[in-house]
């Protein structure tokens, strides 16, 4: 079946999601499809703390009801090392500017609402995905739908936004992108559990056995993080395991980690990814599909919402004639990429054991952990950072 659209989104994260709400406001129609079903797009556990900018982003695209009632404002994080629990005061160190703790899987389910209700095109469970034709001024997408059916939509524009294993990217032509690449050996466990959080404000800890994190998703729902080998085995890793070596990572006279069951269990590689451009032709990346970051600076899900806050006025203009926006979109966005990069690398770096390493990387990590708690300089570098930059301002 031929249809027509104006812009082609493939992939139902939310960088993909939040652009199709965003073109729909400037009136644009969109297809978008997504290789998974609705369900499993709005369980799969992922991250949890959104910059202010983020926040601030939802709710101008009307997108904030429930996130403004359940979203959870930190006004700072806890650095724990050498047995002390330090707080870094965003507010106090970057004039007001705070976090909000609501999940990925919540924002997904927000977005995903939005769309069916306003009548939005979303197609789940398809399979065969294609994208061609990409230097040309009508693009196309193929794909077959859940009830078997072909399609071939033709497009204005092309967002791909099917994340780091996505078609999209490697539909550029060979030796059209740069690509930048660091994997890290280590990765995180991660568990949901059914207790409330133990701490007010996310804890992040330095440990001689390996970097823990605690975060959590509600005041009844914790989340947390252990890092373990990258081929670590889960079935290693018995609950009883689990909060045994959590206990052990977080310890501090006088304060309890509360145990409670374990509803979900990963792990999770850890990655540093850059590819530059963003743009083909007709085609741009957005979010994991053109950049990964590991976890530790909370960064990867900013950094999606980030690019299609800078997308949807680049293609309305292209739209409308206007090529500007869209040839600086690429250039646009990467500052911001490049800034999170490093952030969550130095952060990552910090805070984690290297296999292997010498007891000197443990000295270097402790002396910067001492620096960031003891100058207002460095705690203030670590706020303005975490609780992200403002976004570019959209030009219409
Ligand atoms: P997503 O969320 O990966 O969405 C991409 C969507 O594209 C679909 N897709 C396709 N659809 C159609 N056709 C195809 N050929 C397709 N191929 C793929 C996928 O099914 C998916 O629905 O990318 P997006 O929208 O750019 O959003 C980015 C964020 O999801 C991501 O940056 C963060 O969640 C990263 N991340 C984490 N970030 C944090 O800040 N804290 C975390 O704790 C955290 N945990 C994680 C994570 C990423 C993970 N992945 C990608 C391995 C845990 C995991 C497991
Ligand atoms: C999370 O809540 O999943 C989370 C929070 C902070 C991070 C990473 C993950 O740095």
């Amino acid at each position: 079946m031929r249809t027509r659209t104006q812009v082609g989104i493939v992939g139902g994260g939310p960088a993909g999601l939040l652009l199709s709400h965003l073109l729909a406001l400037r009136g644009i129609d969109s297809v978008l499809i997504e290789i998974r079903s609705r369900e499993y797009c709005e369980a799969r556990q992922r991250a949890g703390v959104l910059e202010d900018g983020s926040v601030a982003l939802l709710r101008d695209g009307g997108l904030a009801d429930r996130l403004d009632r359940q979203g959870l404002v930190h006004g700072g994080i806890y650095l724990q090392f050498e047995g002390q629990r330090q707080h870094i005061d965003f507010r106090d160190l970057t004039g007001g500017r705070t976090v909000t703790v609501y999940a990925q899987t919540e924002v997904v389910k927000d977005l995903i609402a939005r769309r069916l209700a306003d009548g939005g095109a979303i197609e789940f469970s398809v399979t065969d995905t294609e994208v061609a034709d990409l230097d040309t001024e009508l693009p196309v997408l193929r794909y077959t739908d859940a009830a078997g059916t072909r399609h071939e939509v033709s497009c204005d524009a092309i967002a791909g936004c099917d994340g780091f294993h996505g078609i999209c990217r490697p539909a550029f032509p060979s030796g059209a992108l740069t690509m930048w690449e660091r994997d890290y050996p280590y990765a995180w466990l991660g568990i949901l559990a059914d207790v409330p959080p133990s701490t007010d404000e996310l804890i992040y800890a330095h440990h001689p056995a390996g970097f823990a994190l605690h975060s959590l998703r509600s005041t009844t729902v914790s989340r947390l993080y252990l890092q373990v080998s990258p081929d670590e085995d889960i079935a290693e890793w018995p609950d009883d395991r689990i909060w045994a070596e959590l206990a052990r990572r977080f310890e501090l006279p006088g304060w309890a980690l509360q145990q409670g069951p374990i509803l979900d269990k990963s792990i999770t590689p850890m990655r540093s990814f850059v590819s530059a451009p963003m743009r083909y032709g007709r085609l741009f990346l957005a979010g994991d599909a053109a950049h990964i970051v590991p976890p530790t600076g909370a960064k990867g899900l900013n950094l999606a919402l980030a690019d299609v806050a800078v997308l949807a006025p680049a293609l309305d203009a292209l739209l409308h004639g206007d090529e500007q926006a869209a040839a600086n979109y690429s250039a646009t966005c990467l500052q911001r990429v490049w800034r999170s990069t490093h952030f969550s690398w130095w952060m990552t770096t910090m805070l984690h054991r290297t296999p292997g390493a010498d007891e000197m990387e443990m000295q270097l990590q402790l002396s910067q952990l001492r620096y960031v708690i003891g100058s207002r300089a460095a705690a203030t570098s670590l706020a303005e950072n975490y609780t992200g930059f403002p976004l570019p301002k959209g030009d219409g």
